[in-house]
C-alpha cells in the first residue's frame, strides 16, 4: 500500500535519508506507522520527546518523518506540517501514549470529515451535539453529524428534522449500522486518500459503524448498560483504519469530557441561531443581554424566533469555553514558573550556594 492512498502528497525522500510515514495506531509511547517498508514501529526519538511542546507530539493521522530501523522501533524525528487537528485540554498531567504533563491534547488529525455520532436511544440530546459541533469547527474540516441507533427510534425522521432546524446548513444523517438503514447516505464522504475521524460519547456505536464499513469486526464493541444507557468505554486508543472504499477512518474512544481549546469561535459557529440575532446588533455595543432598553436577544426572546433552550445553551458552551481557556492560562503560567525555580536553583548550585 502506497503512502499517498493514505492521503501523503508531499515529497518521497528527504535529506539525511528519512522517509514520510502516516500513524496509524498509538499505544504508550509505541506509534504503528504506515511508511514505504510497509507497517512499522516507530517512537520519537529522544528529542522530540523532551523538546516537543503541547501538542506537537505524533499523534494518529500525523505524518511523521523516520529513520528506518530494520531491527527495532523506527526513531521519528519529526512531524510535517498538520493540515486539521483536533484538540482537546488535557488537564490530567499525562497524555494518551505519552508520560508527560501536556496542556493540549492532539487527538487526531489530517482528516477531512469530523462525524459526529449521537445515539437516537433515550440519550438523544441537542445541545450535546451542538458541543461536539462547536468543537468540530475548530479543526477546519467539516463536520458530518451521524443520529446512530435509527432502529431503536420509531421517529427517527422527526429527530433528524430537529436537528435540521436547530443546526441549519449541518450535514446530518440518521443511520443504523446494524440494520443497514440509510448507510449509503455515508458514501459521498467515502472517497479514496479522504480521512474521517469519528467523535462522540461512549456506547454510541462508533465502532460498529467501523465494523460495517469495513464489512468485518475490525474493532471490539461491548452492549451499553441496561441501567442507565451508558457506554462502557470499550475503545481505549486510537487507531486508523484504511476501509474498501479506499478513504480512512480514525476511531476514537468515547469522550465524556470536551475540554475546548480556543472553544470561543468555535462557539458561536455551532448557535447559528444566536450569531444570527446577534448580528443585528443592540442599541448598546457593549449589552449584556440582560434586561437593557432595545436588546435584541432579548426581542428574539420575546417573540419566539429564539428558543430559549438555544440561549441558555449558547450562554453555558461561552461560560465553559472562558473557564478552559482561564484553566489553560493559569497551568501554562505555572509550568513557566516551575522552570524559573529550576533554572534559579541551578544557577545557586552552580554559585555554590545554597539551592
Ligand atoms: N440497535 C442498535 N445497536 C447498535 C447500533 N450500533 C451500535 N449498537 C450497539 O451499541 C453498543 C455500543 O456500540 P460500540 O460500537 O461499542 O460503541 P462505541 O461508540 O464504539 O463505544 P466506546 O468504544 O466505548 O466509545 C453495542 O452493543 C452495539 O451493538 C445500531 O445501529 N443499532
Ligand atoms: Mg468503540
Amino acid at each position: 500500500m502506497k503512502l499517498h492512498q493514505y492521503g501523503y502528497q508531499g515529497p518521497e525522500t528527504f535529506e539525511g535519508g528519512l522517509i514520510p510515514g502516516r500513524v496509524i495506531e498509538l499505544r504508550r509511547e509505541l506509534c504503528t506507522v504506515l511508511c514505504e517498508q510497509g507497517e512499522v514501529q516507530a517512537v520519537p526519538r529522544g528529542a522530540l520527546l523532551h523538546e516537543a511542546k503541547p501538542g506537537q507530539l505524533p499523534c494518529v493521522g500525523d505524518f511523521v518523518l523516520l529513520r528506518f530501523n530494520q531491527s527495532g522501533p523506527s526513531p521519528i524525528h519529526g512531524l510535517l506540517p498538520r493540515r486539521t487537528v483536533f484538540s482537546r485540554a488535557d488537564f490530567s498531567g499525562h497524555i494518551a501514549g505519552y508520560a508527560k504533563t501536556v496542556l493540549e491534547q492532539v487527538v487526531a488529525s489530517n482528516f477531512d470529515y469530523v462525524f459526529i455520532l449521537s445515539s437516537l436511544n433515550q440519550d438523544f440530546n441537542l445541545n450535546r451535539i451542538r458541543r461536539y459541533l462547536s468543537q468540530a469547527r475548530q479543526s477546519d474540516a467539516e463536520p458530518v453529524v451521524l443520529l446512530t441507533k435509527a432502529d431503536l427510534c420509531a421517529d427517527w425522521e422527526g429527530r433528524l428534522a430537529e436537528l435540521r432546524a436547530a443546526m441549519p446548513g449541518v450535514a446530518a444523517v440518521a443511520l443504523s449500522s446494524r440494520t443497514g438503514l440509510n448507510m449509503e447516505g455515508l458514501l459521498p464522504y467515502l472517497t479514496p486518500g479522504r480521512t474521517l475521524v469519528f467523535l462522540g460519547m461512549s456506547g454510541v456505536g462508533k465502532s460498529s459503524l467501523l465494523n460495517a464499513l469495513m464489512g468485518h469486526d475490525v474493532m471490539g464493541t461491548a452492549a451499553i448498560r441496561e441501567d442507565d444507557g451508558r457506554g462502557r468505554h470499550t475503545t481505549t486508543h486510537r487507531q486508523l483504519f484504511m476501509l474498501p472504499s479506499g478513504a480512512m477512518v480514525i476511531d476514537t474512544p468515547g469522550m465524556r469530557e470536551l475540554g475546548l481549546i480556543g472553544g470561543g469561535e468555535g462557539v458561536s459557529t455551532a448557535f447559528s441561531d444566536v450569531e444570527a440575532v446577534l448580528r443585528r446588533g443592540c442599541r448598546f455595543s457593549d449589552c449584556s443581554h440582560g434586561n437593557e432598553p432595545g436588546c435584541a436577544v432579548q426581542a428574539a426572546l420575546e417573540s419566539g424566533e429564539l428558543s430559549c433552550e438555544s440561549w441558555q445553551a449558547y450562554l453555558k458552551l461561552k461560560r465553559e469555553a472562558a473557564i478552559m481557556e482561564d484553566k489553560s492560562a493559569f497551568i501554562h503560567e505555572k509550568r513557566e514558573r516551575g522552570k524559573e525555580i529550576a533554572q534559579f536553583s541551578r544557577r545557586r548550585k552552580k554559585e555554590g550556594g545554597k539551592p
